[in-house]
This record gives C-alpha cells, sequence and structure tokens, in this order.
C-alpha cells in the first residue's frame, strides 16, 4: 500500500522550491526554480529505482520497464508548473501519487508487460506561457516552428526561454504521439468540494470542461482627470465597463452552463490623476458546451461593439488559449471505478470544472482522470490541502489500474 508520510513530506519539499513571493508556491516553467523542481522530481524518481529522462521540452519522465517491449505503454502524471502564490497539490500530487504507485508495483516483484512511465510536465498552468503547451509539445500538436511563434507574458519566445534554461531548443524526441500508449491517467485535486462534502474517497472523471482565454486591450487617449466624462477616451472605464456587463451576463444567463473569470488587468500610464490611454485586461470562459463559448463571443463582440461607440475608444480582443471541453475514454473509467471497488473505495463519476493536461493527451492516446478531495475546494491557492490519505488512496488506485489495464 501507498506510504501516505512519504508523499507528504515530498510534496511539502516541493512546496519550498518556489519564487520568493508574498505567500504560497510560485513555480513558473523553465526558471531557476523550476529547473530546481525537476532536478528534486528526478532524484525521487532515481530513489524509487526508475529510469530517468528529460526531453528537449523539459518534461522528466520516469521508466519502469516491463517485460514485453512490444506491449503499449502505460503513463501517468501531471504538471510541476503552478500559478502564482499557489498551493503545493495542483498538478504536483499527480506525478508523486504516480511516482509512489511505480516505486509500489517494482517493489511488488511482480513487472507489468508494459514500459509504465511516469511524468512531470512544464507549462500546464498559463502563468507564464499558454496554459497546456508542455503536454501539446509532448503530443506533438505545437511543432518546432511554433516554437519562435509561442510567447510568454513578456514576449520571450518558447525557444529562447528553453535555450536560457538550458534546453537545445529543438523538439527531437519529444512528440510521442505516434507511440503505442494504453492510457495516460491524470491524477489532480478535485478543486471543487463534491468528494468532501458527500465523503466520497476517489472521484474519476467523465468530462473536462472546455478553457477559453481572450486578452483584451481597449485603447483610448491619456488626459487630465478633469476632463468632462462626455469629451474623454477613457480606456479604463470601458475595460471595466466590458468586464462588469460580462460578468452580469453569464451570472444572468449561464447558471451551471459556464462562469467567465477577469484575473488580470494593467491601466497605462497607471497614474490616480491620469485618464488611462491603454487598458489590457484577460476573460476567461469555462464551460462543459462548446455552444456557451460560441454564444460567449457573439456577446463579447456586440458589447465591444457599443463600448467602442459610448467611449469613443477602440477595442482588440485576441485568443489565448482555446481547449475544447474534452471527454475521457470509458473503458479507461471502468478500469478506475473497477481499481476503486477492488480497493474498498467509495468513488463517483463527476466533471472537471478545471483543465488539464489529460485534455491534451486525449487527442493522441486512451486517457483517465482521478480526483482526490479538494479540503474546502482551495486551490491556486496555499489553503489548497488534501488529507495524506487521500493521497496513498489516489496512488493506491494508479497502481490498481496501471495492473487491471496492462493485464487487458
Ligand atoms: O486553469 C485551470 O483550469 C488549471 O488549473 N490549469
Ligand atoms: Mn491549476
Ligand atoms: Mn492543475
Amino acid at each position: 500500500m501507498a506510504n501516505a508520510e512519504r508523499m507528504e513530506a515530498q510534496l511539502k519539499a516541493l512546496s519550498l522550491i518556489s519564487e520568493q513571493g508574498e505567500e504560497g508556491t510560485t513555480r513558473l516553467s523553465y526558471t531557476p526554480e523550476y529547473r530546481k523542481g525537476a532536478d528534486y522530481i528526478k532524484k525521487l524518481m532515481e530513489e524509487a529505482g526508475l529510469t530517468v529522462r528529460e526531453d528537449a521540452a523539459g518534461l522528466v519522465w520516469g521508466l519502469l520497464p516491463g517485460t514485453d517491449p512490444d506491449a503499449p505503454k502505460l503513463i501517468s502524471g501531471s504538471h510541476l508548473d503552478t500559478v502564482r502564490c499557489s498551493g503545493f497539490y495542483d498538478g504536483q500530487a499527480g506525478i508523486i501519487c504516480a511516482l509512489e504507485a511505480a516505486r509500489m508495483i517494482k517493489e511488488s516483484g511482480k513487472p507489468l508487460k508494459g514500459d509504465f512511465e511516469v511524468v512531470a510536465i512544464p507549462m500546464e498552468e498559463g502563468a507564464r506561457f499558454p496554459n497546456l503547451t508542455g503536454s501539446k509539445l509532448a503530443a506533438g500538436v505545437l511543432k518546432e516552428a511554433d516554437l519562435d511563434l509561442v510567447k510568454d507574458t513578456e514576449g520571450t519566445t518558447l525557444r529562447e526561454a528553453m535555450l536560457s534554461y538550458g534546453l537545445t531548443g529543438k523538439l527531437d524526441g519529444v512528440d510521442r504521439s505516434k507511440e503505442k500508449v494504453k492510457a495516460f491517467i491524470e491524477l489532480h485535486m478535485e478543486q471543487g468540494t463534491l468528494l468532501e462534502d458527500e465523503g466520497i474517497d476517489l472521484g474519476v472523471v467523465d468530462g473536462i470542461f472546455g478553457c477559453y482565454w481572450k486578452t483584451i486591450t481597449v485603447r483610448g487617449e491619456v488626459s487630465h482627470p478633469s476632463t468632462p466624462m462626455a469629451k474623454r477616451k477613457d480606456a479604463g472605464l470601458a475595460a471595466c465597463r466590458i468586464v462588469s456587463d460580462l460578468s452580469e451576463h453569464v451570472a444572468k444567463n449561464y447558471v451551471g452552463k459556464a462562469t467567465v473569470t477577469c484575473g488580470k488587468m494593467d491601466f497605462h500610464p497607471g497614474e490616480i490623476n491620469a485618464i488611462p490611454s491603454r487598458a489590457v485586461f484577460s476573460v476567461d470562459f469555462r464551460s462543459g458546451d462548446k455552444k456557451n463559448f460560441d454564444e460567449l463571443d457573439a456577446y463579447l463582440a456586440e458589447k465591444i461593439a457599443q463600448v467602442e461607440k459610448d467611449y469613443r475608444v477602440k477595442v482588440e480582443q485576441e485568443v489565448f488559449s482555446n481547449t475544447p471541453p474534452t471527454p475521457n475514454t470509458p473503458a479507461i473509467m471502468n478500469a478506475l471505478t473497477t481499481g476503486a471497488k477492488n480497493l474498498g473505495l467509495k468513488s463517483a463519476v463527476l466533471p472537471s470544472g478545471a483543465g488539464h493536461d489529460t485534455m491534451i493527451f486525449a487527442k493522441i492516446w486512451p486517457t483517465g482522470m482521478i480526483f482526490i478531495p479538494s479540503h474546502e475546494g482551495y486551490t491556486h491557492s496555499p489553503r489548497e490541502y488534501t488529507d495524506p490519505r487521500n493521497l496513498a488512496n489516489g496512488a493506491d488506485l494508479i497502481a490498481e489500474a496501471i495492473r487491471i489495464l496492462d493485464a487487458q
């Protein structure tokens, strides 16, 4: 059985590998802190007896070889990067639990037919580069040419960031889309409260909500705050109007269907006594149904046209990332549900409101996701927590499901 204390200690150690910030853990991809986190994961993988490699995109793979080199592989893992001021379970718990499962399988003396690989993935969060970029590179969705096109929030290209991280700036061997993989399984915090509220041990995820991010730039004219309201071209007020009308519209008309979040807003020149000439802000749409994204796009376009007229400003919008709602594979879900039953654990099927690397790997492999309870649903917050017993249940289920799938 999994060792909860060991996993809790490993996650606690990861929590300290962070930029010095106000609170929580901040480990953005391809930064010195990320390098320390990746080296720590490599050390844990070596200690667990896995063969370790880091690929040309910075994904860290731990291999437990199977007995039959022709048998399809089994892969489990999650992301190692965080948002700013984060907790230390989001993504990381999926790596640590997969590693614990690999260790248990190895120590059982009963080898699998297929290779079992544990993976730690960069750039899942959109805190630096567009979200899911690491898994898009591994799935062959992003190609070499994209390395000069994809930029982080400061305008650094992927290739520049990879080179400064010590990688080759090429993608040799990164694309794994042509390999025979029986399943990719990702364990993750629920980032909601259903499991904890209902006293359920583990979640089996059926559908993962889509995640649609836009960057909106409003351009007006800087002038003195004494400028009459009807004369000014106030980019700041125009931006606030778009955000407040959009959020009211979603709150009223998309209950239980979609959400919208404005997490970032920046005014230029950013002085108390200067009407902003430019406002740049983010829009994050989530929904389980792509139709809602299309409707909200139409609403946003109308709202922008009205605000341009009413506020005498110009508005541009740019898609930062767009991943549609993604279903998991029923056969993998069945293996997870059967595995939980075999372990005497209570499980339930539920959707994921958050986005995950699994959405990208679902394009090339059969996929499944395991949720463990998030205490009071906190996530993207230093208050994120789960009882170590949940980590053990999760690792046990990964090992059990891997055995079931390997035997099929
Ligand atoms: O934003 C998300 O849904 C996830 O935390 N990356
Ligand atoms: Mn997250
Ligand atoms: Mn995550």
